[in-house]
């Protein structure tokens, strides 16, 4: 009888313990999913208001999903100057001296992940694109405002360990009070 219920109280803290480990792992699993929310195809105007850029001149977008360039002034294409081994991007069709005007669009699904360099040939170099391919779309390094510095976050962590490490003492104190006898007797 006596050593049931020592065995209670034991399992009792491992318990304990888990549930905190549990606790501070939901914690960061919050954190890392809200910085990468949106994993969206990406829409590149090129030359807007008859800037030579491409605006944005990065996207990132996931495998598997498709980029629309949409033309905002004249005399613009898309020639790829580099992209992943095996990924066939060809840009805009025709020569490189083949330009498009204000209104037409252009879109391409990428399949495969990496890195993708593209400029528009009449205004190259300096109108430069690019399209990076990763797992789930987002951006390396998310905006200062939206991601939570590391330190309140490691603090957070801790709080609820802290937390769960005085709901077991209490828990543990409840069963040696309540059962302090046999726990003593057992050992
Ligand atoms: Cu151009």
């Amino acid at each position: 009888m006596s050593g049931h219920d020592s065995s209670a109280g034991g399992v009792s803290r491992r318990g304990f313990l888990r549930a905190a480990t549990g606790g501070a792992a939901a914690a960061g699993g919050v954190a890392a999913t809200s910085g990468s929310a949106a994993a969206q195809a990406a829409t590149v105007t090129v030359g807007p208001g008859g800037d030579l850029v491409y605006e944005p001149a990065t996207v990132y977008v996931a495998q598997g999903e498709t980029v629309q360039w949409e033309w905002d002034s004249n005399n613009h294409n898309i020639v790829v100057n580099a992209q992943p081994d095996g990924a066939g991007w060809e840009g805009t069709e025709g020569p490189e001296t083949q330009t498009y005007n204000e209104g037409h669009t252009y879109e391409h699904t990428f399949e495969t992940m990496g890195q993708y360099e593209y400029v528009c040939f009449p205004h190259s170099p300096g109108m430069a694109g690019k399209v990076v391919v990763n797992e789930d779309g987002s951006s390396p390094t998310p905006e200062p405002a939206s991601g939570p510095p590391e330190i309140p976050d490691s603090a957070k962590t801790l709080g609820i360990a802290t937390v769960f490490g005085m709901l077991s003492t209490l828990g543990l104190a409840y069963f040696f009070m309540k059962y302090g006898g046999d726990y003593g007797a057992s050992e």
